[in-house]
């Protein structure tokens, strides 16, 4: 592609005439909006074109993408007529797009936004803007972001700039100041309205066309309708397709949410519990277990295969695919890492098979390729709730992985303090979780807070949830990381072996798998089962964080079995011990000549999958 940029030069007295031929060659346009029916008027010989910076766009996108183009690998400008939608975050603010008028002289401007809206709409409400035919001036920048009403995008002066070697244009740069705002350009007496919406057939509805074809097409924007795990679970998540399209900052970054699935938000706090404002720290992580301590559960593990580092794993920020030599990589991984002993690390965006994971990277990997035993990868600890939603349907708010968060502005936030053992001080309870405070439609929706507390004021492993039902009704968790390491510890004194079971779907029924050594993680040493092994130890301790972690998470998604003992014995909001599932009370071990088996549950069952449920 670079050969073609030695030919710029010499084409420059071509520009006028090849400006002049593109209206009618253009492959990308948008017609004007019919002012009373909201249907684009394909007869029109005066169409929009957009146009982005080919080498600015990325190389790949995903549903969560707040985009679809994707490059080309040219330095010139691209048409994204057909695949833009409008990309903001907090760091970089909005990228722009430029708009090119094709079939008339004018001049375009931004028709500004109808005034005294009153959000949210009731349902099957038209969007106010598209009636008006105005830019849209959502409130804040996201569904669950910022504040303000100003105009979701400016428009500025001419610009020229070259579309291929021998073609150059006119445009007029749109930047965004929203995730999912409409501008309205007008060109004489025309209004056309960016992103493309509706079709010379069909209405406009305040989605895009780009997006909701998808999904389908044609969506009802005030709908909550989403499916998920199972066929027989009810639906909705809390959020309407217009918000899930609009999309949601998500510790740092845009994303677009999946109309057709529910979406989780969480926060994690770590640590979470404090005395006079001071922190509780751990014996065994100093100032948290969940990362930004001395020690980070689920720990990293060093898988017996060699993986194949690519290229772009030399840059920070870029997105990269590992490959392993063997069967390494599972669902457990994905927010998981990648580290390489000596240097590199990675962020695991998606596992795509069990040999191949695609990672971001945040620290710089020098070589091509590691050895068994010279690179590292850790498990998420959300793994357990990965067996309800999938993980791109779990969205960690605020969150910084390998640090200590506290406080995050991607959702109200009003959390004071806990105060052990587990006195719980929020300031305003009846906004806070909102994670969608900017909507267009339906009622507030929360989020879950899952908060690390250090203190060892009580003996019991088991977290606290403040309430069982779903994140408007309770959503707020401890789980207490010292207890469960200290739990674990002690049932280790006197033990020389330790064996691991979980429990796994045979046939629709939970069932234990054949207990193995628990692995130390480790193919350059062959201490499987050795109880003082540390990495045997970190193996048990982590499946441990897994489950206390997931199921304190779960109680907040309505799953909360009710008493589901024997006439002996009763287990509240879980199922007894050793049944297998995610919501069991605890874990089970049994002890026998110094080899303790640990039983510890790693999914969910159907029970849980179909009572699963957001409100
Ligand atoms: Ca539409
Ligand atoms: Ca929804
Ligand atoms: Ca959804």
């Amino acid at each position: 592609m670079k050969r073609r940029r030695w030919l710029t030069g010499g084409v420059l007295g071509g520009l006028a005439w090849a400006w002049l031929d593109l209206g009618l060659a253009h492959a990308g346009a948008v017609p004007p909006t019919n002012p009373v029916t909201f249907t684009l008027d394909a007869s029109s010989p005066v169409t929009v074109s957009l146009y982005q910076l080919d080498s600015a766009l990325p190389s790949t996108v995903s549903l969560q993408s707040p985009s679809r183009c994707i490059t080309t690998g040219t330095s010139f400008y691209k048409d994204v007529t057909d695949c833009w939608l409008p990309e903001w975050s907090p760091a970089g603010g909005g990228k722009s797009v430029f708009v090119v008028v094709n079939g008339a002289a004018g001049t375009p401007v931004l028709v500004p936004p109808v005034l005294g809206i009153s959000l949210p709409l009731a349902p099957g409400a038209v969007n106010p803007f598209l009636t008006s035919l105005t830019t849209s001036a959502y409130p804040g920048q996201c569904t669950n972001f910022g504040s303000g009403t100003e105009p979701d995008f400016t428009l500025g002066t001419p610009t020229t700039f070259q579309t291929s070697p021998t073609t150059s244009v006119l445009g007029y740069e749109l930047r965004p100041t929203d995730c999912g705002g409409m501008a309205v350009i007008q060109v004489g007496s025309l209004k056309f309205v960016l992103p493309r919406d509706g079709t010379a057939a069909v209405p406009a509805n305040g989605i895009p066309e780009v997006w909701e074809n998808l999904y389908g097409g044609n969506l009802d924007p005030s709908a909550d309708t989403d499916i998920g795990p199972v066929a027989s679970a009810l639906m909705g998540d809390g959020i309407s397709t217009f918000d899930e399209y609009r999309g949601f900052i998500v510790s740092g970054k845009q994303i677009r949410t999946d109309p057709k699935q529910k979406d989780i938000f969480l926060h994690l706090v770590n640590p979470a519990d404090s005395v006079g404002g001071v922190f509780v720290t751990s014996r065994s992580c100093g100032t948290s277990c969940y990362g930004g301590g001395t020690t980070t559960y689920p720990a990293p593990t060093a898988p017996s295969a060699t993986l194949t580092v690519p290229a772009t794993a030399a840059t920070v920020g870029a997105i990269a695919t590992f490959t392993s030599s063997s069967a390494v990589f599972s669902t457990a991984h994905v927010r998981g890492e990648i580290i390489g002993n000596a240097s590199g690390r990675a962020r695991i965006i998606a596992v795509t098979g069990p040999t191949s994971a695609t990672a971001e990277i945040t620290q710089v990997f020098p070589t091509t390729s590691l050895s068994p035993g010279a690179w590292k990868v850790s498990e998420s600890l959300f793994a357990l709730v990965y067996t309800l939603v999938a993980p791109e349907g779990l969205h960690l708010l605020g969150h910084a992985p390998g640090a200590t968060n506290l406080l995050t502005n991607e959702w109200v936030d009003n959390f004071v303090s806990v105060i052990p053992a587990q006195t719980l001080n929020i300031s305003d309870s009846v906004t806070d979780r909102i994670v969608n405070p900017n909507r267009l439609y339906g009622p507030a929706q929360k989020g879950v807070r899952a908060m690390e507390g250090l203190n060892i004021n009580s003996s019991s492993v088991l977290g606290w949830s403040f309430g069982v039902a779903s994140p408007n009704d309770a959503g707020n968790v401890i789980v207490f990381t010292q207890r469960i390491i200290d739990y674990i510890e002690s049932l280790l004194v006197g033990a020389t072996t330790l064996k691991y079971s979980t429990a796994s779907f045979v046939n629709g029924v939970l069932t234990w798998s054949t207990p193995i050594l628990a692995p130390d993680g480790d193919p350059t040493i062959a201490q499987d089962g050795v109880a003082t092994s540390a990495g045997v130890r970190a193996f048990i301790l982590s499946k441990a964080f897994q489950f206390y972690t997931g199921h304190e998470i779960q109680h907040s998604l309505d799953l909360t079995p009710g008493v589901q003992g024997t006439t002996r014995t009763t287990y509240g909001h879980h199922f007894p011990p050793g049944t297998g599932d995610c919501l069991d009370q605890a874990i089970t071990t049994t002890s026998k000549s110094g080899t303790v088996t640990f039983s510890i549950p790693s999914v969910c069952g159907t029970a849980d999958q179909a009572q699963f449920l957001i409100h």
